[in-house]
């Protein structure tokens, strides 16, 4: 059985969002006919709450410089996907209307959520593999936003855990800060991630 999961495809990582990634609206049309082919449809959401530790303003520092908490080293952010604000929901024109499961992520203030499986300390899990191995789903295919930060965590932790994995690279847009895309890329290749 086949899933696709849709990250983060929210107006804050879209053109005019506090986090945006180029091109991020261009991929809404692509993702909403894709949705039809799959057996299950699953979208996450990134949900902070007001003063999350992965923003910027709270550190006094400047948006994407990093610094080191207790779990490892952490990108800090614009404030962006702020639960209940209009940054924070799905991008008007995705059929959200035809997902199986929402699943939210980044909800706890200590600690930031890249991926769809694991927070980032890497061992507090979102319960989405329980829900994926219940309804015997076991090739996913990743779209959304952004490729090199939460596709590409949610794509190398679905690895992990033994599902077979797709990247849909034209239904996904990158933040591309340095090197990050590049980085990712090659991580999820030498995963044995398929990115298309
Ligand atoms: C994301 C940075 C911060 C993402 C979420 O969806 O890729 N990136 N929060
Ligand atoms: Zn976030």
């Amino acid at each position: 059985m086949r899933a696709l999961i849709v990250v983060d495809v929210q107006n804050d990582f879209c053109p005019g969002g506090a986090l945006p990634v180029m091109g991020g609206d261009e991929i809404v049309d692509p993702i909403n006919e894709a949705m039809v082919g799959f057996d299950a449809v699953i979208l996450t959401q990134d949900w902070h709450p007001v003063g999350h530790s992965s923003f910027a303003s709270g550190h006094y520092a400047e948006s994407f410089s990093r610094v080191e908490m207790p779990y490892g080293p952490q990108v800090l952010w614009p404030d962006h996907c702020v639960q209940g604000t209009t940054g924070a929901l799905f991008h008007g024109a995705l059929r959200s209307d035809r997902a199986d499961l929402v699943l939210r992520k980044g909800y706890r203030s200590a600690i930031d959520s890249y991926s769809a499986f694991f927070e980032n300390d890497q061992i507090t899990p979102t319960g989405l593999e329980g829900y994926l191995n219940s309804r015997g789903l076991r090739d996913l295919t990743f779209a959304g936003l952004a490729t090199d930060y939460c596709v590409a965590f949610s794509a190398l932790d679905a690895i992990r855990q033994g599902f077979k994995v797709t990247v849909d690279t034209r239904l996904c847009r990158a933040i591309n800060m340095g090197e990050s895309l590049e980085l990712a890329l090659s991580k999820m290749e030498s995963a044995k991630v398929s990115v298309v």
